[in-house]
């Protein structure tokens, strides 16, 4: 079969899956869910969500079906949820999260997810970009809430509600009447929004990028062909060990496992001793990860205190950031496990590439094949077409699960899409080979990948700029292969010789969030490298050999 044709001169790779567009779930995803739920055979009382620590509490078929009508129900007539209006969720995982995620969509709300380490200004900057009238949190950042809500920089918000999920569990639990999904007739859902997840695409700040409901419905369908009878079958127990805040947890663990009836097993957090006990105690067989936790797996003293993991985890799926060959080598020794790796970006709601087509012949450091009903294109720095196999080039992507646009923001938006606004330019180097297997080998955009989270540069530069002492400033990432991340390092023009780089790098860090630290130091220049365009030149920065503030 061949995997490309021709368009206009342009060499397009195709899926080597099809998709039938027209048996796309019109509607609202919430419903999708519950419809797939419905179909599903397994028992209503099944559990699909089971709390790690504590496996009495869980979340059945039943419940969720139940409560997020009831959720919905609560958040439309108590809190003024109608249908647009956004909600952002400061929270960590927990088995009530996806229901409340899923209960907003059905009262026709917006999800907002905020990272839990943000600082009250950067929940600011979402809040002010989504319009969330309603924070849910819990009780360790509620003051975070407040004073995001409170900050009047570069805009007041108008939040009327700080809630805490317990406090709406509560409430929704008790009550006695609910509220069906709200309905998106025909083919209304390609234009309703599901949640904003923020992204700062090829270049600038975070962007709110505009997923809709048939964007997601679309991408979990892709997954649903595209897994066929692997990975996500339910005989599988998965664990959530990735935040549901970001894109990669939130789509895999609220709308594809459920979808498809699996049982999932609640992380709050990522502790990777007890993620080890609590493999054998719930049979966990697959764990969806990010490379810097495959460093752990592959090279921790520890994993030899739980010989049983080696027993039960039958394949771990890496994605967020590149697993190297090497990396995914030791994994497959040390577990004796599947090791694959997918392909996603907020922007596609997320998932591009994915490795079940051919498992046997999948390779390690390959991100697999396109997703059904996707296409690709590469493209030269010179915005020529690149032809032919194994070459790299910048990886445009067409389909239905390419995002509508980022928030308020139509220059970013213009800008990521090609000039006919048909593609979606990903800012990733790609290659293919003769297979249809894809590779992810650079990055012409400015995002620095920090433990999975996105960072942009250009968010730390202008914090940087904030300081008197400090000239001019880029940003860059380092990459750290044995860390299997890349980390923040600033390069600054400092006012004069009497300003303390150490200071500034202390300043700095107490001003942002713990995973936009200059955890990869500072570094005093004499000038910024820019083009004649005035751009950064960050590549430039990567080599500088001066010395390296720490501390
Ligand atoms: O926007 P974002 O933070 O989105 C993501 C989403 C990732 C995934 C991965 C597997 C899944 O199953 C899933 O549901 C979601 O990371 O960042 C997008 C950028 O991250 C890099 C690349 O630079 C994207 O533009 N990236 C993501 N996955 C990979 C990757 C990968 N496997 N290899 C290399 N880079």
């Amino acid at each position: 079969m061949s995997l490309t044709r021709k368009e206009a001169g342009a060499t397009i790779h195709v899926s080597p899956w099809a998709l039938d567009h027209s048996t796309l779930f019109k509607g609202n995803i919430a419903q999708f869910v519950l419809n797939s739920l419905a179909n599903n055979t397994a028992s209503v009382d099944k559990p699909i969500y089971i709390d790690a620590l504590d496996s009495t509490k869980v979340i059945t078929k039943r419940n969720i079906a139940e409560n997020l009508k009831k959720i919905a129900y609560i958040l439309k007539t108590r809190y003024g949820v109608n249908e647009g209006d956004a909600v952002c969720l400061l929270l960590t995982n927990s088995i009530y999260l996806p229901v409340l995620h899923l209960g907003i969509l059905a009262a026709g709300g917006v999800v907002s997810p905020a990272n839990i380490m943000y600082l009250p200004n950067e929940l600011h900057h979402q809040l002010h970009l989504s319009g969330a009238r309603v924070i849910i949190t819990q009780p360790e950042f509620i003051e975070t809430a407040r004073q995001g809500a409170a900050h009047t920089e570069p805009e007041a918000v108008n939040v009327e509600h700080i809630l805490t999920l317990e406090d709406l569990w509560q409430q929704a639990t008790s009550a006695t009447e609910s509220l069906d999904p709200i309905v998106y007739p025909g083919d209304t859902n390609k234009h309703k929004h599901a949640y904003y997840c923020f992204s700062s695409g090829t270049s600038g700040k975070p962007k709110g990028v505009l997923t809709t409901h048939a964007n997601i419905i679309s991408n979990v369908t892709q997954q649903v062909i595209s897994t066929g009878n692997n990975i996500y079958k339910p005989g599988n127990v998965f664990g959530a060990v990735l935040p549901m805040s970001h894109i990669y947890g939130l789509s895999t663990f609220i709308y594809t496992l459920p979808a498809l009836g699996n049982t999932i097993v609640v992380f709050e957090k990522f502790d990777f001793q007890q993620v080890l006990e609590k493999i054998s105690e719930h049979k966990i067989s697959v764990l969806h990860i990010v490379p810097p936790m495959a460093v752990l797996f592959a090279k921790s003293p520890l994993l030899a205190e739980y010989p049983l993991v080696r027993k039960y985890i039958k394949g771990i799926m890496s994605g967020a950031a590149p697993l190297s060959k090497s990396l995914g080598s030791q994994l497959i020794e040390r577990l004796d496990c599947q090791i694959w790796q997918a392909y996603g970006l907020t922007e596609t709601s997320p998932i591009n590439h994915f490795p079940t087509y051919d498992l046997v012949n999948y390779d390690v450091e390959s991100v697999g094949w396109l997703m059904p009903g996707l296409e690709g294109r590469l493209v030269d720095e010179n915005g020529q077409d690149v032809h032919g196999f194994n070459q790299p080039g910048e990886l445009w992507l067409r389909g239905p699960n390419v995002m509508r646009g980022y928030i308020k923001n139509a220059e970013a938006t213009t800008e990521v899409f090609s000039a006919d606004g048909q593609w979606l330019r990903t800012g990733d180097v790609a290659v293919v080979n003769e297979t249809g297997q894809w590779y992810i080998v650079d990055r012409f955009k400015e995002l620095i990948k920090s433990k999975g989270h996105q960072v942009a540069p250009a968010e730390l530069e202008s914090v940087l700029l904030s300081n008197p002492d400090v000239v001019d400033a880029a940003v860059t990432g380092i990459h750290m292969p044995e860390e299997g991340t890349e980390l923040p390092r600033a390069f600054v023009v400092l006012r004069n010789a009497t300003v303390d780089p150490l200071e500034v790098k202390r300043w700095f860090d107490s001003k942002v969030a713990r995973h936009k630290k200059l955890w990869g130091g500072l570094v005093v220049i004499d000038a910024v490298p820019k083009s004649t365009a005035g751009k950064i030149q960050r590549r430039l920065l990567r080599d500088r050999k001066e010395d390296i503030v720490h501390g």
